[in-house]
């Protein structure tokens, strides 16, 4: 039998374990901006909870949740934190959510899942820091009989190790993004890159998608520097600062997330150039604020990759505990938008 201790008590393990968050599914300590809910996510939602009213009524248990978050590095990941927490929040009679923030530390992460293991979840979340050192910790779950979902990034672990991905296709991601930026610049010129995190599967994926399309296709475009900025703002901002020192005829960057192209715009403008116009800023996530940039013509176009996981995390997990089949790749739909677009999909904005 499964031992089950208050999250409470989690919560001060974790602590000592020295993460940084953690909450019940009524409470939330990441964020505290307002819930939203988009017509799309209220259907899951409403599926969701027809899932795991079936699945609390078979166990007349809660489905409780354990998830190892990375930390609080983007816009998207907040976004993708309040839409965990106010999904169990919302569905308190339901559900319980074990919340670990780990501080961009895969050591943190690793500590969070034993914990989880520890107290019998019944499903662990996890979305990976970086892609390799699983197998070990992943075993451990599986001995114990629970199931690993990972949430928005890879783990590089032999595929009967975990569940199931909840994400996108980073690849695609990354074509999408040179066929922008190869119309945005004509098809030629000099370009820079700004990598997520290294070792992660967005910014691996991110990478391959977008050099090779741009190799396969845009023989003229020159990738003449690509670098780390660690998928932060402040990052951003400095990797694009030194990239500018070095170079002076950069027509354009791409970033693997907004917020790196929010810290290179400002590096641009204190350059004393024009984002959005001397150099074409195309990146990936779809947050508001790089909508406001777009809007203000200081950037160009985003792809858009949805964080709004949370519903779609605890249907599945309730799938687990209730023992049906669930694929191995669950996959976000990606879109492209534009600054043409951008103040008219503003005030709609969810994230
Ligand atoms: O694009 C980035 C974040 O793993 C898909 O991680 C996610 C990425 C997202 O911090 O902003």
């Amino acid at each position: 039998m499964k031992k089950r201790f208050l999250s409470v008590l989690l919560c001060s393990c974790l602590a000592a374990a020295s993460l940084a968050a953690c909450s019940s599914g009524a409470s939330s300590s990441a964020t505290t901006a307002a819930p939203q809910t988009t017509a799309a996510q209220g259907e899951t939602t409403k599926k969701a909870e027809e899932t795991t009213g079936k699945a609390a009524d078979t166990s007349g248990e809660k489905l409780v949740v354990g998830f190892a978050q990375i930390g609080q590095e983007s816009g998207w990941r907040d976004a993708e934190t309040l839409s965990i927490q106010t999904y169990a929040s919302e569905n308190a009679d339901k559900v319980e959510l074990l919340f670990a923030d780990a501080q961009q530390k895969q050591e943190n992460q690793i500590k969070a899942i034993k914990n989880f293991i520890e107290q019998g979840v019944d499903v662990i979340g996890l979305a990976p820091v970086v892609e390799t050192g699983w197998d070990q910790v992943f075993a451990e779950a599986q001995e114990a009989g629970i199931p690993i979902i990972l949430l928005d990034r890879r783990a590089d672990v032999s595929e009967d190790l975990y569940a199931t991905f909840i994400g996108s296709d980073f690849i695609e991601e990354g074509k999408m993004a040179a066929k922008e930026m190869a119309k945005l610049i004509g098809e030629e010129g000099k370009i820079v890159e700004l990598e997520g995190t290294v070792g992660a599967s967005a910014a691996t994926d991110r990478k391959t998608g977008f050099d090779d399309e741009i190799k396969a296709s845009f023989p003229n475009i020159e990738i003449i520097a690509s670098q780390t900025g660690d998928f932060t703002r402040a990052q951003g901002k400095e990797v694009m600062e030194s990239f500018l020192k070095s170079n002076k005829d950069i027509k354009g960057v791409y970033a693997h997330n907004d917020d790196m192209a929010l810290g290179a715009i400002e590096a641009i403008k204190e350059a004393g150039l024009k984002p959005g116009e001397d150099i074409k800023i195309v990146s990936i996530d779809g947050v508001r604020a790089i909508f406001e940039a777009m809007a203000a013509g200081e950037a160009n176009c985003t792809v858009e990759c949805n964080p709004l996981l949370g519903p779609l995390l605890f249907e599945t997990a309730a799938k687990l505990k209730a023992g049906e089949s669930v694929e191995k790749w669950v996959k976000s739909v990606d879109g492209v938008f534009t600054s043409d677009m951008a103040a008219e999909v503003l005030p709609n904005r969810k994230y």
